[in-house]
Parts: C-alpha cells; sequence; structure tokens
C-alpha cells in the first residue's frame, strides 16, 4: 500500500520522533500549526476515526491516552492543548491514515466548534 504513514513508521521515511508504544508513534509535523505539533499515528493502517472506532473501538482509548502522554512531555498539559483529527474531504484530511495532532505552547483561538 502506498501510504506516507505507513512509510514514516517502516523507517523508510525519517521523521523526529517523540515517543513511541505498542499501538502507535507520535511524530513532529512537517509543517507546524503551534509550537508543540505532534501526529500520533497508529501503527495499524486505518482510514480514519471512522474507520478504526469500527474495528478496533479500545485502541482509539489507547491513542487519546498517547495524546495526553505527548502533551506531558512536550509540557504544554498543565497550560491546555488540543487533540484533533481530521476525516475525509469536509473535514480536510490529506493523509488517508488516521493520525491525532497534538497542538498547544500557544494559546489556540480559532475554533470551529
Ligand atoms: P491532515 O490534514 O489532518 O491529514 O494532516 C496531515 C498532516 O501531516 C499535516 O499537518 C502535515 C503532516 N505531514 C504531511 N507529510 C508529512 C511528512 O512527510 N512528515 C511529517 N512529519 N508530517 C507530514
Amino acid at each position: 500500500m502506498d501510504c506516507l504513514f505507513c512509510k514514516i513508521i517502516a523507517g523508510e521515511i525519517p521523521s523526529t520522533i517523540v515517543y513511541e508504544d505498542a499501538d502507535c508513534i507520535a511524530i513532529r509535523d512537517i509543517n507546524p500549526q503551534a509550537p508543540t505539533h505532534v501526529l500520533v499515528i497508529p501503527r495499524a493502517h486505518y482510514a480514519n476515526l471512522t474507520e478504526a472506532a469500527t474495528a478496533d473501538p479500545a485502541l482509539v482509548g489507547r491513542l487519546m491516552r498517547a495524546c495526553t502522554e505527548v502533551a506531558k512531555r512536550e509540557g504544554v498539559s498543565e497550560d491546555g492543548y488540543r487533540v484533533v483529527t481530521n476525516i475525509g474531504v469536509n473535514g480536510a484530511q490529506s493523509v488517508q491514515h488516521l493520525h491525532l495532532h497534538v497542538l498547544g505552547g500557544v494559546k489556540l483561538t480559532e475554533r470551529m466548534a
């Protein structure tokens, strides 16, 4: 399968890993939108949250926990941060392998909901 994040997980494309466990890796986003912008990416390939939550809802819980661990390691946990996942065309998802954005280190202002 020609998947960018599968290649990053396999080490075929370099990335800066800030956290990893049995379920996921967490890497710095190539185009950061905040001082902390980390992507938590499951090792298993799921196209998006909808697919993963259907196939393995417990994994989704563990990924959320990984996000909180990343936030602690990045030093943004106390001041607050945001976890976002984009899904499909209207969600403006550009890489079709589930990933959670962990954003922090600044007061995030824009919000749609
Ligand atoms: P999304 O639009 O939600 O699908 O987010 C995809 C993110 O992936 C986007 O913020 C940029 C990031 N990204 C794309 N290509 C690479 C890459 O090769 N390396 C890293 N570290 N991040 C990437």
